[in-house]
């Protein structure tokens, strides 16, 4: 069903033209987005009105937003590339505003879309895997002199694993929708495993691994590549962009991508970790960053991995316990199924971790 007041949205922004089509993006989980065309020779664009549940400060999220496109921008002009292409480019309102809010409070915003661009939701080959590893990889050196301190924490303790591991067993412990007993196996599984969860932390605190400027939400589809060459043109989905530990990206990226099925996968026969996507990012990514990453990091790849898999699995288990609060769904049983999926990948990561501590031990830098 369409949004109330979407073509409200859509006539308050500084498009070219009005408005003549929109078309609903499904891929989110968060935000509602909508691609919006206005006629033929006219640029087209992207609509997307902000969960505020989530996202409680839809203004410091934009401050980041604006903070973080124009540092891109600069570097892409500087690299000579094309920023309108290279760089999420925020359209104001007709007023000069930031955001249209309508009647019952919804923040919308808009971009410009990017033209003759694919995002893909599965990795169906190792090269264009390869090519998300160096989009990911230069996004994340264009933000290395970005200033951290003036970020907001749009979502605070987003990638705490130690934090979402103690939310996800109050969820067990309130059980307010009586859904413990069946997912009784799963629970278990995860709960084994929450003695790993400070590992990242601990080794930020430690100054071992590096306090960056992070994308935070590496998912391939993030990555808008171009549809003749298949170079990653843009990174999108910009609004946990936090200060945090390369290994949330390389280990969201791998979560995602090296997954031999989707995230919405329910034949769990399907599911396991492509080693050789796995090696295929860790040689696209170590490739762009080059010494910005230590070896502490490195050797640390597959546990970022196996951490944002238990991050997501317990994320998605615990919005199943609580009632489907934070995720959108298509059908009720959808956060278990992906909670299972995520768990299968898991256990076979586990199964899988001395391979993957083989393959990144070959990048390490001499
Ligand atoms: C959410 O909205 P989307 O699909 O980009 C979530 C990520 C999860 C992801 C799981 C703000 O991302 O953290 O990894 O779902 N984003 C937020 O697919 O919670
Ligand atoms: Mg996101």
């Amino acid at each position: 069903m369409e949004a109330k007041y979407l073509r409200d949205a859509g006539m308050a922004f500084a498009f070219a033209a009005d408005p003549v089509f929109y078309k609903r993006c499904n891929s989110g989980h968060i935000n509602d987005t909508y691609f919006v065309s206005c006629g033929e020779g006219f640029p087209r664009y992207v609509l997307n009105r902000v969960n505020t549940s989530i996202f409680s400060s839809p203004e410091e999220l934009m401050a980041n937003l604006k903070g973080v496109c124009s540092h891109v921008a600069a570097k892409v002009k500087a690299a000579g590339g094309n920023p309108d292409r290279e760089v999420r480019k925020i359209i104001p309102t007709k007023d000069g505003g930031d955001y249209f809010i309508d009647p019952d409070g919804g923040y919308w915003r808009a971009f410009l879309e990017v033209d003759n661009v694919v995002a893909h939701d599965y990795a169906d080959s190792p090269e264009l895997f390869y090519k998300s590893a160096v989009a990911f990889g230069r996004f994340f050196k264009q933000l290395a002199d970005y200033p951290a301190e003036t970020l907001y924490t749009t979502i605070p303790d987003f990638h705490n694993t130690v934090k979402r591991m103690n939310d996800f067993k109050a969820a067990v412990e309130a059980d307010v929708c009586g859904r413990v007993t069946e997912m009784k196996e799963e629970i278990d599984f995860a709960l084994s495993k929450a003695h790993l969860c400070s590992f990242i932390l601990d080794g930020l605190e430690e100054g071992k691994f590096k306090l960056c400027v992070t994308h935070n939400d590496t998912k391939l589809n993030n990555v808008l590549m171009d549809a003749c060459t298949g170079e990653g043109v843009c990174i999108i989905d910009l609004d946990t962009v936090m200060p945090g530990s390369v290994l949330y990206d390389f280990g969201d990226a791998i979560r995602f991508g090296a997954s031999s099925a989707l995230e919405d996968e329910t034949d769990l026969d399907k599911v396991y970790l492509d080693l050789y996507m796995f090696e295929t990012f860790v040689k696209g990514f170590v490739g762009e960053l080059g010494d910005s990453l230590n070896n502490d990091e490195i050797l640390a790849f597959p546990m970022g991995a196996y951490l944002m898999t238990l991050e997501v699995a317990i994320r998605f288990l615990g919005d199943y316990l609580s009632g489907d609060v934070y995720y959108h769904i298509l059908y009720p049983e959808q956060n278990r199924d992906r909670a299972r999926n995520q768990l299968k990948l898991l256990r076979d990561m586990d199964d899988k971790m001395e391979q993957m501590n083989e393959i990144v031990r070959k990048y390490i830098n001499k």
